[in-house]
Parts: structure tokens; sequence; C-alpha cells
């Protein structure tokens, strides 16, 4: 017997799944668990790799990538928005305010505005100083910083049983001007399938796209695989291809099924998933492919 509701987030992330946790002990839906989930680490400061006090690019312009998923399979997200700390909630006017899933850049910032959403300065000092000291070689190389991540994604299932999920961060730490990760593209950092379940993707955007990943994991689920067996061997189609560099960067896969049973599962060491089920809010340690 599944106990409703549920939160899974990737990281570790307890204020997070604890603010999603309340809207649905409320009552409230899934939708509105991740979204006001996911906008406690977008609020956060410390979190630099989400929202307010994100990493900046090698320019110094914070910009952050949203997406969101509901029941139906509607979806909405932004790409490169500047200047709006709640990126998550602007993807959900996306998809419940206008016929498209993706506004991108100036287009979205307007959109963002048109809203009542307050435009600010996302890079804080802690962010600026981190960017000057990284100026000193300006590595283009984007760095994967295995251990610390708080790209947030989070997956909700409300009492109802209907799931929905939202993904939201800045981005790999001084990356181009201009460049988009995998959180917000649908079908690669999110997908959701009320029917079967949902996942959420982190770490290296790049090779999330490259595999489809929660999409993948959401298929092999509705093939018949456990979220835990599914999220394996999405990362397993990573780290086997011919000459792939796993070794130098980190993928970490979230995912629920419609039993509300969670899996999850990283290249290397030290991904967590923060899971909030039955009155327990809890940081569980992932398996890992490198051993
Ligand atoms: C990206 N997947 O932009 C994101 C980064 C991330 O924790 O997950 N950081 O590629």
């Amino acid at each position: 017997k599944v106990s409703l509701p549920l939160v899974i987030a990737t990281w570790h992330v307890k204020e997070a799944t604890a603010k999603a946790m309340e809207v649905l002990e409320a009552g409230g839906n899934a939708l509105d668990a991740v979204e006001q989930g996911c906008r406690v680490e977008e609020a956060n400061e410390k979190g630099q790799s989400v929202g307010k006090g994100g990493l900046p690019d090698r320019d110094g312009n914070v910009t952050l990538d949203a997406c969101i998923m509901d029941k139906h399979g509607n979806c909405g997200a932004v790409v490169y928005l500047q200047n709006i700390t709640h990126a998550v909630s602007v993807a959900r006017k996306v998809m419940e305010d206008t016929p498209h899933v993706m506004l991108a850049g100036e287009g979205a910032k307007q959109f963002a505005i048109s809203k009542g959403f307050e435009p600010e300065d996302l890079l804080t000092e802690a962010s600026k100083e981190a960017w000057n000291k990284w100026k000193v070689e300006a590595k283009y190389k984007p760095i994967i910083n295995i251990e610390n991540h708080d790209t947030i994604g989070m997956l909700a299932i409300d009492k109802n049983g209907d799931i929905s999920g939202a993904c939201t961060t800045s981005g790999l730490a001084y990356k181009m001007g201009g460049r988009v990760g995998d959180s917000p593209i649908i079908g690669s950092g999110l997908f959701v399938d009320n029917e079967i379940g949902g996942c959420v993707a982190t770490g290296l955007g790049e090779e999330v796209v490259k595999t489809v990943g929660s999409f993948l994991v959401v298929e092999l689920m509705r093939q018949g695989k456990s979220p835990q067996e599914a999220c394996e061997e999405a990362i397993s189609r990573i780290v086997n291809k011919p000459n792939s560099d796993y070794k130098n960067f980190q993928v970490g896969y979230i995912a629920v099924n419609k039993k509300g049973e969670t899996g999850s599962y990283s290249i290397h060491q030290w991904f967590s998933m923060t899971k909030f089920q039955n009155g327990i809010n809890e940081q569980i340690q992932s398996d890992y492919f490198n051993k």
C-alpha cells in the first residue's frame, strides 16, 4: 500500500521538502507542492547553483533554467532567464498562461515582469567573489562539484495519487554565455507521466540531454523496471558509451513510480536524495556506479 503524500528531491534540501510536505498535508496538490518546495532553494542565497546567489556564467551573468510538469502532462519552462529569482514560478506561468512550453532570455524576463515578478540582481557578494577567484585562471571547462550541488529537482505525489515535478538551476558555474543545460528541457532534466511516475536529473546537463535521461527513466519504469533499476539503467547508458569521460563528471537521477516506490543513482559517490514520507524527512545517500 502506498503511503501518501510523498516528496523526493535531489541533494540535501530538507527545508524544501518540508515546505512541499506542508503544502501536501494541507491538502494541496503535487503541482503546488513542487513549486513551493523549489522556491525555498531559489530564495536561499547560500545555494550557489540555483536562483538567487547562483554562480554566474563566465561573463558574470546569473542565468536560470527551470521547468515544471503537471499530472496532465502539461509543462512549462524558462531558459536563460535573468534577474528573476523564482524561475520555477515563471515556468509555471508559461505552462498555465501561454500557449507555449518554453520562453527564453529577454522574452522570458519581460513575460515574468508582466506577471508581477520583481526584477532584482541575482549576483550576491559571495558569488561575485567566487567568480572573481575563478577569473584568475578562467578555465572554461565546466567543473562539476560532486559533493555539494543544490540544483533542485523535486517530485511529489499528493493525497489523490497524482504526480508532478519541477526542476530549477543556475546551471553550471562559469558556463559559456548563452549555455542552457538539461534542467529546463522536458524529457531530459524532468519528466512526469502520471500513469507511470516521474524522474529528475542533476549533474552535467549535456550528458543528460544526450541520453534524454528523465524520459528514459520513466519509459524504463513503464516497461516494468523499479525506479531504482530504471535510474541505474539510465546511468549505465551514459557510462557505457564508447570513450565515455564519466570519470570527470557527475550525473544523478531520482525517480518515483505510481506505487510510491523511489530510487536514486549516480555515477559518483556523494549524490543524495531527500525524501519526506510518513512523517520522516530524511537524506538518503545514493548508490553509485564508480566504486
Ligand atoms: C546543468 N544539470 O545546468 C544542471 C546543473 C546541475 O547541480 O544539476 N547542478 O547542467
